[in-house]
């Protein structure tokens, strides 16, 4: 049986796995590799699901709970993608709140479906937004210790940490982020990338394609404390359309917009946003509005420059705040925006919940 290589990406919330994904799918694809992607989160109707298939990848979701509680749903979301041909790469994106998956993902593959997955190294993306201030130690970061304990974790089992969005970072940022993961971790491989850009995502693709070590010791992991660092992240998926009351909406202006006040509301609330996105819809035309934390700017990550007198909105937003004031806010902004663009809005579907308490499948422990 063709064995399908297993490269997944992981990293915080609005690190930039989506991105980076997108740019490795299209180096594999003209490299004349058949690739499938797999998504994966907490809840449903996921923007990254929608983004990458706009983009023309085969993609298969994994919704509800990350990989390592739903390893069954993993395979078969694999199988299902090898279907009609088995595809040469799968590249899997782990929920951004999610560690551990060296021992709950990556080894119970090898052990249990050897023979169709070859395992790659787990490359994980630093975010630098926050990566700074919880490097430091810094107070005042907008998220508990707890929810930084879980993003310390995503980069103490890498395999290769890959210090993203390095073409908005200064020459001094960047050292200085270097020398924060090499008085942590003296003997972590370490590349900086920019997945928008491309720079030095060369190296990557390179770093990617060797064999994957086989871990036969994992790290050590509280699931108390990643459970309450999860719970404390409000995760809101909402479905809206917008009806121009005359004429016709712009969708790109609407979404940076509509991501800029509901920056402002959790500004005003105080809650810290993980990542926010905006994905708007005009028939096959796609546009993306993101938030990586309350610094950060509002970014149109894909435009579309498409009018029309309705559009199609889905909200993923998560945020360090109560799942129900995240979504009194989110009507609140879908309302006034509404009005500013004399619009009506329909919102036809709400999820928000705070994660459950992880329970892998499997864990693979250490041999002695
Ligand atoms: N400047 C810059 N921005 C980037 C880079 N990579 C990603 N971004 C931006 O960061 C934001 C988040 O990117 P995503 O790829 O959606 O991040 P993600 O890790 O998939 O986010 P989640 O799936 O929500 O965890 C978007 O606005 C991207 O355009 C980069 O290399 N440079
Ligand atoms: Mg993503």
């Amino acid at each position: 049986m063709k064995r399908m290589r297993f490269v997944m990406i992981g990293g915080f919330l609005g690190a930039g796995k989506t991105t980076a994904i997108a740019r490795l799918a299209k180096h594999y694809v003209a490299a004349g590799l058949k690739v499938g992607v797999v998504t994966n989160d907490q809840a449903y109707d996921l923007v990254d699901t929608h983004s990458l298939r706009a983009q023309g990848f085969r993609v298969g979701e994994v919704p509800g709970a990350c990989f390592c509680c739903k390893f069954d749903d993993l395979i078969s979301t694999a199988s299902e993608l090898s279907k009609d041909e088995v595809p040469d790469v799968i590249i899997a994106e782990p929920v951004g709140s999610c560690t551990d998956l060296v021992a709950t993902v990556i080894e119970p593959l090898r052990a249990l479906h050897g023979e169709r997955f070859e395992l790659a190294p787990l490359a994980v993306l630093l975010k630098p937004e926050h990566g700074q201030k919880i490097l430091r130690g810094q107070a005042g970061l907008g998220f508990s210790a707890k929810a930084a304990y879980i993003f310390l974790k995503q980069i103490e089992e890498a395999d290769i940490v890959v210090m993203n969005k390095v073409d908005k970072l200064t020459t001094a940022e960047r050292e200085e982020l270097l020398k924060l993961l090499a008085s942590r971790w003296p003997d972590k491989r370490v590349l900086a990338v920019s997945a928008k850009q491309g720079e030095s995502f060369d190296a990557l693709i390179a770093a990617l394609g060797e064999p994957g070590d086989v871990h036969e010791r994992f790290m050590e992991v509280d699931y108390d404390v990643y459970a309450q660092g999860e719970a404390e992240l409000g995760w809101l998926n909402c479905q809206a359309k917008l009806t121009a009351s005359g004429g016709e909406l712009a969708l790109d202006v609407i979404l940076v917009r509509l991501v800029t006040l509901l920056r402002d509301a959790l500004s005003e609330a105080g809650a810290e946003p993980a990542h926010l996105k905006v994905l708007g819809q005009i028939d096959e035309d796609t546009a993306i509005a993101n938030l990586v934390g309350s610094g950060a700017d509002v970014e149109l990550s894909l435009a579309s420059h498409a009018k029309a007198p309705v559009l199609e909105l889905i909200i993923n937003a998560r945020v360090a705040v109560a799942p129900e004031e995240l979504e009194a806010l989110v009507r609140g902004v879908v309302g006034k925006l509404a009005d500013e663009f004399a619009a009506t809005a329909q919102i036809h579907g709400m999820q928000r919940f705070r994660p459950g308490r992880p329970v892998p499948t499997h864990r693979a422990s250490a041999s002695s």
